[in-house]
């Protein structure tokens, strides 16, 4: 496994035979996080919905056992009349079908240094999967807001033990937030039931933010009327410059474009083989705070960038499919990299920003090929 900030590339220049054995690796507990947590598989990153197993997985706790039969979910708090509602009640109401991005806060963790042990995610943690379930809107509606209601807390039915603290699976959403189109209760991916790790029987989907605000295996929803102090919320999920800089909330997606590697790879470096001649570069992009405007792909290690070509999306809520055209025609090492503009006007950075947790990490990625 490759070790912090470039050391991937580096090893990756060495000639394509078995290397040394390492001597940046990661540590254990990161080694065991990336088994549980698998990444999405860059190979399907031309195609607008990720297949069922190759989209990325993160679990911080144990997967809970439920079943579909005695499944009800409760919905109450700051609202005129709870409710609980079993899962064949949400499958009768409004429909919807909504391919949707999906990104770990953790992103691009393993490019810092030093880094806290968590997930070491290089840019692997994303993927679109075509989710079926009901807006979260009208289920609130029904329950009926009360005068003053801020928030809206998603338990999920796992436990476990963070930062010293026991606790669900639990995070919050401004009521604003809640509300808005596409943020659904989700049963369904790719016209499957949930996997079990997926959050089975019944998941959020909350389009724009990273994907801790996409609570998994649901098990209440309430509505409160003042600020949410939770520990993934508090404590975890923010970006910090130090310990002692209580930093700002990670919330939406930061704008990322992403490549599907070209040619074939190395079994361990994973660098990548290419033909001589014209050769299709294709990838995807997203932003947690607009639409994608803009994606631009470097031959030379960001020193000079041309556009790319964007389709359109298969949803709002789906990533911008791109491609550039590449004259590949001198052999040897070349760095390839892409980078995205959103509709609000930000940029992806050139390189990662540090902070204390890695998170949120959007600076453009680099991709090393040989041509031959
Ligand atoms: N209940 C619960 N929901 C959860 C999590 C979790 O550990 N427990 N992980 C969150 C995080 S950090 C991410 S990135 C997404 C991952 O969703 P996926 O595993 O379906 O890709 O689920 C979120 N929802
Ligand atoms: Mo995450």
């Amino acid at each position: 496994m490759a070790g912090p900030a470039q050391a991937g590339h580096q090893r990756a220049r060495a000639p394509p035979d078995r290397p040394r054995p390492a001597d940046d690796l990661v540590s254990y507990e990161e080694a065991r996080l990336a088994f549980r947590n698998h990444g999405f598989h860059l190979e399907t990153l031309d195609r607008p919905i990720t297949p069922l197993g190759s989209h990325f997985l993160l679990i911080h706790f144990d997967v809970p056992e439920l079943r579909a039969e005695d499944y009800a979910i409760k919905i109450g708090g700051h609202v005129r009349e709870p409710l609980s509602l079993r899962l064949d009640e949400l499958t009768a109401r409004p429909t919807v079908r909504q391919p949707t991005i999906l990104e770990c806060a953790g992103v691009g963790r393993a490019f810092l240094h030093p880094r806290p042990i968590y997930v070491p995610w290089f840019n692997e943690p994303m993927g679109v999967y075509e989710y079926t379930g009901t807006p979260l809107r009208s289920v609130l509606e029904q329950a009926g807001l009360r005068e003053g209601a801020t928030e809206v807390v998603f338990t999920g039915w796992d436990e476990g033990v963070d930062l010293g603290v026991t606790h669900a699976f639990e995070r919050a959403l401004p009521l604003d937030e809640a509300m808005k189109d596409g943020v659904i209760l989700a049963w369904e991916a790719n016209g499957q039931p949930l996997l079990p790790a997926h959050g089975f029987p019944l998941r959020l989907i909350v389009p724009t933010w990273y994907g801790m605000a996409s609570v998994k295996w649901l098990r209440s929803i309430t509505v409160i009327d003042h600020t949410y102090q939770g520990v993934q919320q508090k404590q975890v999920y923010r970006f910090q410059t130090s310990s002692s800089d209580l930093g700002r909330p990670i919330r939406k997606k930061a704008v990322r474009a992403a490549m599907k590697p070209p040619g074939i790879p190395d079994l361990i470096s994973r660098e990548r083989f290419v033909s001589r001649g014209r050769t299709t570069i294709h990838g995807m992009a997203w932003s947690g705070n607009g639409s994608i405007t803009k994606v631009e792909v470097s031959i030379d290690d960001r020193r000079s960038w041309r556009p790319a070509t964007l389709e359109a999306p298969v949803s709002p809520y789906a990533w911008t499919p791109w491609r550039f055209s590449w004259d590949a025609n001198r052999p040897g090492e070349h760095m390839l990299s892409c980078r995205a503009t959103d509709s609000a006007g930000n940029r992806q950075p050139r390189n990662p920003v540090w902070n204390l947790q890695g998170m949120a990490q959007n600076g453009a990625e680099r991709v090393p090929v040989r041509v031959r």
